[in-house]
């Protein structure tokens, strides 16, 4: 009896570990430590960043900037690219650090609209991914049903991007996933 309430709550714990990295959300400092700011060496920084992030719907994207320094507008892809605020997408930003939710799959693209900060490359795109399950990571993962919803123009992303950035939180998934075969 006792050995059997003992697997009962080594089953919870598995259970609960598992529906919490099912529904993980991760949180995005854009350039890490280097933060918001015109990047000391040019617009590369943040498309560097960029491709070593993996960007799930419901992740949290923070633009960590003082305020009054800088800004955080979304605009779509010919605004950004030539650094104008036309045509923006949702308000601008002017509170910092800023907390954004990814809440919708595809192309995303930000920028700074003080003085020429855009131009000298406070700019970043990343490319958003409908469902939490990367292809191919694990095969075995149940998939929720979120894959309907995936565009077939999200293909965009940078072949460089195999995510190195997981984390602790996949270890964590893959886990449970291992332990609940053994329940
Ligand atoms: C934002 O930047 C400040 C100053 O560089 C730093 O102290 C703080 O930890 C950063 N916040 C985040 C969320 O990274
Ligand atoms: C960002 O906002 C979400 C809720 O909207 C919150 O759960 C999360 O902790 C926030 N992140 C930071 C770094 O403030
Ligand atoms: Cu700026």
């Amino acid at each position: 009896m006792e050995s059997q309430k003992k697997m009962m709550v080594v089953f919870g714990l598995v259970a609960a570990v598992f529906l919490q990295c099912v529904a993980a959300q991760t949180t995005h400092v854009v350039g890490d430590s280097v933060g918001w700011i015109i990047p000391p060496n040019g617009a590369q920084q943040y498309v560097t960043w960029a491709s070593g992030q993996k960007f799930v719907v419901g992740d949290f994207l923070i633009f960590n900037f003082t305020t009054n320094s800088h800004d955080v507008l979304e605009v779509p892809k010919a605004s950004f690219d030539s650094c104008s605020s036309t045509n923006p997408i949702g308000n601008i930003i002017t509170t910092g650090p800023a907390n954004i939710t990814l809440t919708s799959s595809g192309e995303h693209y930000y920028i700074c609209t003080f003085g020429r900060h855009c131009q000298s490359g406070q700019k970043l795109a990343i490319s958003v991914s409908a469902s939490a399950t990367s292809p191919g990571s694990s095969p075995s993962a149940p998939s929720p049903s979120t894959t309907a919803g995936t565009t077939p123009g999200v293909t965009a992303v940078p072949p460089s991007s195999s995510s190195p950035a997981v984390g602790a939180g996949f270890v964590l998934c893959s886990l449970s996933l291992v332990m609940g075969l053994f329940f």
